[in-house]
């Protein structure tokens, strides 16, 4: 079993939605948001085989390793502004923290799901995927052949036997989305498969999710033309994306352990925020980031009314080196995981 190389393509979008991310705070989505929501958008075709996937990846490992499974999501959605779509409105995220952090999880002993942005970072690939102008930089020709540039070889083979272990061991298992239509299905699938036969799994929401779409409904079927809008402006009006982190906590994976990340810009409202999201959706622990210093200082707010936040930050000298802060906030997502298991069995 190997899901290194899925089948699964979700860059040409069939049909859906749009973001930004500066609003107001919508309200959380109840049952009937999300009726309504997954009555009226369709479902990527896909999904029936990405539930299979899903199901086979989950029974191989309770059947045969025993291994806690980490559910990770990772890169920006898009939101299409035509159903043959030309024109779609995308997000920053580059996937880094979502393909770092599985790497740790499963460095630390988990299997992981990895729910990503086809095409952005993925684990093991993203050392050597978009730091240089082309892979062909780290090459060099010798005596007429190619070969692994010497001054990389010894990092690339640590990597590599890290990243065949993974593979062999079939610890991975890569679904791609693009849009924010094809997200919300493929969490909600992934979640209901993976609560029907590991209540205890750990969910670590990484990835940047649209707050805002634009329905099928008000989806114009092709092209937008220049010459059908008043002096050639285009004005689009988005609707709020429902939020479902309280239908993921109530009834898709209730039992489930659930870390999600709360990005914002200004420092002076992350924590208020990051508790507002705990309180809301009611799940175990909110990772806070500034988009300026994600790469250096993430903050954690849990559930536990006693705790205080408690910061984690790498020092210049860590920074200069190159440590990844996903080294610091693996362990203690884990950590929070096996307390949180030994609590609820
Ligand atoms: O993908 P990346 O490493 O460039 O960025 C990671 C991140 C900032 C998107 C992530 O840490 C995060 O905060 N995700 C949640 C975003 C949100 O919906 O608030």
């Amino acid at each position: 079993m190997s899901h290194f190389h899925n089948p699964i393509h979700t860059s040409q979008p069939d049909t859906e939605q749009a973001i930004d991310r500066t609003v107001p705070e919508f309200p959380v989505a109840e049952s009937v948001d999300e009726d309504n929501y997954f009555k009226t958008n369709i479902p990527p075709p896909y999904l029936d085989e990405l539930r299979e996937e899903t199901l086979e990846f989950i029974k191989y490992h309770q059947e045969n390793t025993g291994k806690k499974i980490a559910l990770v999501t990772s890169g920006g959605t898009t939101v299409p502004l035509e159903n043959n779509t030309v024109r779609f409105i995308d997000n920053f995220s580059a996937g880094t923290r979502g393909a770092t952090s599985a790497e740790y999880f499963l460095e630390l002993g988990y299997a992981v799901i990895f729910l990503h942005r086809e095409f952005s970072l993925l684990p093991y690939s993203r050392h050597y995927s978009h730091t240089t102008n082309c892979f062909l930089d780290y090459m060099t020709q010798i005596d007429g052949k190619i070969e692994i540039n010497p001054k990389y070889s010894k990092r690339m083979l640590e990597i590599y036997q890290k990243y065949q272990y993974a593979r062999d061991q079939s610890l991975l298992l890569l679904l791609p989305f693009t849009t924010v239509n094809q997200y919300l299905f493929s969490l909600k699938t992934v979640s209901k498969t993976l609560h029907l036969i590991n209540t205890k799994a750990l969910f670590y929401l990484a990835a940047a999710v649209s707050d805002f779409f634009l329905p099928i409904s008000k989806l114009p079927e092709h092209k937008i033309q220049a010459q059908d809008h008043n002096g050639g402006k285009l004005v689009v009006n988005l609707d709020p994306v429902p939020k479902f982190l309280r239908r993921l906590v109530d009834s898709w994976a209730p039992g489930a352990m659930i870390a999600s990340f709360k990005l914002e810009t200004d420092e002076n409202i992350l924590l208020k925020k990051s508790r507002q999201a705990l309180k809301r959706y009611n799940h175990q622990l909110v990772i806070g980031n500034l988009l300026q210093t994600r790469k250096k200082e993430v903050v954690f707010v849990s559930k536990d009314a006693a705790s205080e936040p408690v910061w984690c930050r790498l020092t210049d000298e860590e920074l200069k080196l190159g440590v990844d802060i996903e080294s610091l906030i693996i362990p203690h997502v884990i950590k929070a995981h096996q307390e949180w298991i030994e609590e609820h069995e």
